[in-house]
């Protein structure tokens, strides 16, 4: 163990650039929003500093509305695609004038990672004085959210793109996909040039992609204008599960620091206005899980994928209804020949073991889905989903995701994506120490 926390150590040091980490070299050259705060979590346990600045250089891109980018586009390369010249966050009137980035966002996940921050610390009083600096500009990033993305006022937030999600090419999409007729563009893939095409969305995927950002920048980037006009509208519980987890950490946090009763008053009004709506509108009884809204189309996107079970993480479902849920993910995700936890149902046609967030394992749904089981009393199943994660980094190395069949891992190398994954490593130090 301790050889595989020391690479686990190299690797986020490798990716380190000075004020900020890559998710991985070539593939992904610049920060992106949920991979710093779960890679600051790694840091902490070595190297609080890194993990202190990493956060700080992510609140440094907020812009003027509280928004948060999903990628910040730290350098010139042009190694990835679509990069800073097609997103245009000009655009928006309130864009950072300090940094170039998208115009999406990604979830939620500061609120939560402060609090990690604290709990890892050796020095409570220096973490609690350098969130004290900075937690203001989580709590403003909630009320973008909850202002802007909450048309309904139900406390759920919608994502106007599936890049926004984190889940990029998940099966539940191909439902919106079918909606849409893009037109088909003529573009530069580069990610294809790095990692295995098969392991990558479809061309066809992409136009998709592409074609919801058009229509933002059309409009500048106007969150009204998306809300009306964006084919692509969701509540996602992943997504929603991230901004709750997070909820629940700021309340702690300003209470520990003392003085702010008004924020504390009105994240718990958010709170509880969003716990109730989860529960009641994005729970599938026919599935027995949580699942995605789409909000454009008005109806449920009835399908169980690793998102489906995050809610545990966040302390959403009550304790009959976590049972039954964690019935349905051992029934049809932990076979003993499947690898805890799949990204999407094993069972589902369009599952892919392969294909990114089509059926691979991945590290971070990995890490929330073992805290959820943990929090609930399942601590058998949660050292199943610990001992997983780790056996397939330790087979494999740290990738960006791994098939979940394991007859796979005995013959080949399971490991799929980027190579020596900021998050996978990050996490794995979490997990072992
Ligand atoms: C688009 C960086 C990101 C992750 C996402 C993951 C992948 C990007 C891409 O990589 O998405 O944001 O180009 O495919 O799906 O979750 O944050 O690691």
């Amino acid at each position: 163990m301790e050889l595989l926390q020391k690479k686990a150590i190299e690797v986020l040091n490798k990716n380190w650039k000075g004020n900020f980490s890559i998710p991985c070299a070539n593939l992904y050259p610049f920060q992106w929003f949920w991979d710093s705060g779960l890679i600051a979590i790694g840091f902490a346990h070595f190297d609080m500093p890194k993990a202190e600045k990493e956060i700080e250089t992510l609140l440094d891109a907020q812009w003027e509305n509280g928004f948060i980018p999903h990628i910040i586009f730290h350098t010139e390369t042009d190694t990835y695609f679509p990069g800073a010249d097609f997103h245009l966050s000009n655009l928006h009137p309130q864009a950072s004038k300090k940094y170039k980035s998208t115009g999406m966002t990604q979830p939620p996940v500061t609120g939560f990672v402060l609090e990690e921050l604290y709990k890892i610390s050796e020095d409570k009083k220096a973490t609690l004085e350098f969130i004290k600096r900075n937690i203001d500009q989580v709590y403003f990033n909630h009320e973008y959210f909850y202002h802007q993305r909450d048309p309904k006022n139900e406390g759920l937030v919608y994502i106007y793109h599936n890049w926004e999600s984190g889940t990029d090419n998940s099966p539940i999409w191909d439902d919106i996909w079918s909606t849409m007729n893009p037109p088909e563009y003529t573009f530069e893939r580069r990610d294809t040039t790095h990692v295995d095409p098969s392991e990558r969305p479809s061309k066809r995927e992409y136009d998709h992609y592409l074609h919801i950002i058009e229509i933002a920048k059309k409009y500048h980037y106007n969150d009204e204008k998306i809300m009306e006009l964006s084919p692509f509208l969701v509540q996602d519980p992943l997504f929603n599960a991230m901004l709750i987890k997070s909820n629940e950490s700021l309340i702690k946090l300003y209470k520990l620091i003392g003085g702010h009763d008004a924020k504390i008053k009105q994240l718990q009004l958010w709170q509880n206005k969003s716990i109730r709506s989860f529960n009641d509108k994005l729970f599938d009884e026919r599935l027995g899980v949580y699942v995605h809204y789409d909000l454009r189309n008005e109806k449920s996107l009835n399908y169980i994928s690793s998102s489906s079970f995050s809610p545990l993480f966040a302390g959403i479902p009550d304790k009959k209804r976590a049972e039954s849920m964690i019935k349905i993910m051992m029934d049809k995700f932990g076979r003993e020949d499947q690898y805890l936890c799949a990204s999407f149902d094993p069972s589902s046609e369009r599952f892919n073991p392969k294909k990114y967030w089509r059926g691979p394992v991945w590290i971070n749904l990995n890490w929330m889905l073992y805290r959820g089981l943990v929090q609930y009393g399942y601590k058998d199943i949660a050292e199943r989903v610990k001992k997983d994660s780790i056996e397939i980094i330790e087979k494999n190395g740290f990738y960006e995701y791994f098939d979940s069949r394991k007859k796979v891992h005995a013959e080949e190398n399971a490991g799929y994506g980027g190579h020596d994954f900021s998050w996978s490593a990050a996490l794995l130090i979490d997990f072992i120490n």
